[in-house]
């Protein structure tokens, strides 16, 4: 290296100076080294790495990040007023101006009755089942299960938010006394992720959201953290199995070549970004933001998306598509993304379009008695069947018709309609409908295997009437949802609550002995709504997760208002 002379200093002055200045550029980056280094190690070093790291590295992907600046203020603020700001960043009451409450005296009359079902699930699960996570109401006791790893108290959890937009108080009361007492998240059992996300989560998110209890909230943030180690797979597609206590995870054992599913790992996109939201932690929106990367990049037969994908090698492991069971949220939680982004979540809203396009190009089908449906698809070949599961997707093809592509509004509102109605058709003659129905033979919606004939208290048909009432306006919906309310009533209600019945096809019905969390959670919520006015959580400020858990819209003037 070449020095040149600087004017008035010799030559061995400038190699002093130059040294001198090397030792001390030297130390200055050992201390700058030193004081980043310590504050890493120091506690809840995420949140500071939040703050000084990369946008790029670990900001999360969520709607409504905020600056660094935003984040320290953020952090001085008492938490209440977080709750009163999420509040007032909702375009209307969550509650309406009235809880909902319809003008209309025979309307109300039969919410009124939808208020008295759950009220009577609700007091026959506390008398026979309380703590336990469903009711059995023939033998009047409990159910555990072996979904949820241990916790306690699914039907607890499911019935927060219904037993809150139903003004039943006392109830409701408790149910969070119940929370704070006796939810014990130390468990160390074998829990589904999916379900124990959809229902607990959920379910906890809901009633923070709802009523501004901070134990929900920190209920939801520490089981949120325990279903982190699930997604330690060499591509980061969780598996479907987790001990909740050691953090293990595997593959269900029925799941072809230790593959996740993909109903499972594809619902829970709406949970997890609240998450984020709640605990200011981007870890929780990376991980599903991973998940979407994965499925927008990979190659999709004929633009579907087969329900099987191993979570080692991150390719699909089997060929079979369905809108009902194993596929069906994953499509929900696309378009709900979408909504629940703000309509800024542009990846999810390609990905919903074109997934519909090809569902519409390769599965929706037309039987010969004029019934619109959604076959199964098994590598090319259909299978012309339609599980109870499907008809979910009267409601989901209903809310996305809207943020189509203009010319597709209409037919997408159409379509929702014809599938609606489909599914109507199917419940028969006891107006309550099977698991699986089909087209083929001279089905027409009807289940042909006696396998298929039973009804477990699902929500699916009354939540696209929900979704179709809110849409048009169309009276049918509410007359379809009054003929559910009174065949439940009629077959399902028992002298200690309300069971699955195993033929539809029988009006001498034989009960099942389980009274489903999702009944309260889902199957009333809805069939309450129905019979609401639209100003009870409206569709301007909620999404629905798939166990009906409203989550509010993340706005952009909302930003970093939810995190700690
Ligand atoms: C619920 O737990 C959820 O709706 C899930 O998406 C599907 N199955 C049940 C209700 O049928």
């Amino acid at each position: 290296m070449v020095f040149r002379k600087l004017p008035g200093v010799s030559a061995s002055g400038m190699g002093l100076r130059l040294s001198q200045k090397f030792v001390f550029l030297l130390f200055l980056s050992g201390l700058v080294t030193l004081c980043f280094g310590a504050l890493f190690f120091l506690p809840d070093s995420v949140r500071l790495k939040r703050i000084f790291l990369s946008k790029t590295e670990t900001q999360p992907v969520t709607v409504g990040s905020g600056s660094e600046n935003d984040v320290r203020e953020h952090l001085k603020r008492p938490k209440d007023q977080d709750y009163k700001k999420f509040k007032r960043c909702l375009l209307r009451p969550p509650l309406g101006t009235d809880d909902g409450k319809p003008s209309d005296p025979k309307t109300n009359e039969r919410r009124e009755k939808v208020k008295e079902m759950m009220k009577f699930a609700w007091d026959n699960y506390k008398r026979y089942a309380w703590g336990k996570n469903e009711l059995q109401p023939l033998t009047r006791n409990g159910h555990i299960g072996n979904m949820f790893g241990g916790l306690r108290g699914a039907s607890i959890i499911d019935s927060l938010d219904t037993l809150y937009i139903m003004g039943l108080v006392e109830e409701y009361n408790d149910a969070k006394d119940w929370v704070q007492t006796s939810l014990d998240l130390n468990s160390n059992g074998e829990a589904s992720l999916f379900e124990v996300n959809i229902r607990y989560v959920g379910g906890l998110l809901s009633a923070y959201y709802l009523t501004g209890e901070e134990l929900f909230k920190n209920k939801a943030v520490e089981l949120g953290e325990k279903l982190l180690p699930a997604f330690n797979t060499p591509t980061g597609i969780p598996r479907g199995v987790i001990n909740l206590g050691s953090g293990t995870s595997w593959s269900w054992g029925w799941a072809s070549a230790g593959s996740s599913i993909l109903a499972e790992f594809g619902t829970l996109h709406l949970e997890f970004v609240h998450l984020t939201e709640l605990s200011g932690n981007p870890i929780y929106t990376e991980k599903v933001m991973n998940i979407r990367k994965l499925l927008n990049k990979i190659e999709k037969p004929h633009g579907l998306y087969p329900n099987f994908l191993s979570p080692v090698s991150g390719n699909w492991v089997q060929h079979h598509v369905s809108i009902g069971g194993l596929g069906d949220s994953f499509y929900e939680y696309l378009i709900k993304s979408y909504l629940m982004s703000d309509k800024t979540d542009d990846d999810a809203k390609k990905m919903y379009y074109s997934a519909l396009e090809a569902i519409e190009a390769n599965l929706v089908q037309k039987s010969p008695g004029g019934l619109t449906y959604m076959a199964e698809w098994r590598g090319g070949i259909l299978d012309h069947k339609m599980g109870h599961l499907a008809c979910f997707s009267g409601g989901m093809i209903g809310i996305g018709a809207d943020d189509g592509a203009p010319e597709k509004r209409q037919h997408y509102l159409d379509l929702a309609a014809e599938i609606t109605h489909t599914c109507h058709e199917s419940y028969t003659p006891t107006k309550l409908g099977p698991e699986a129905f089909r087209f083929d033979s001279g089905a027409e919606a009807t289940a042909t295997r006696l396998s298929d004939r039973y009804y477990i208290l699902r929500p699916e048909v009354i939540e696209s009437y929900m979704y179709m009432w809110r849409l048009t306006h169309d009276p049918k919906y509410r007359e379809w949802g009054w003929e559910a309310v009174q065949a439940l009533e009629e077959h399902c209600r028992v002298e200690s609550g309300f069971s699955g019945i195993r033929d539809v096809y029988t009006l001498t019905v034989s009960h099942d002995n389980m009274q489903q969390s999702f009944f309260l959670s889902e199957t009333l919520k809805y069939l309450y709504l129905l019979f609401s006015d639209d100003d009870l959580l409206p569709l301007e400020d909620w999404v629905f997760n798939t166990e009906a858990h409203p989550l509010p819209i993340v706005r952009k003037r909302n930003h970093l208002i939810f995190a700690l």
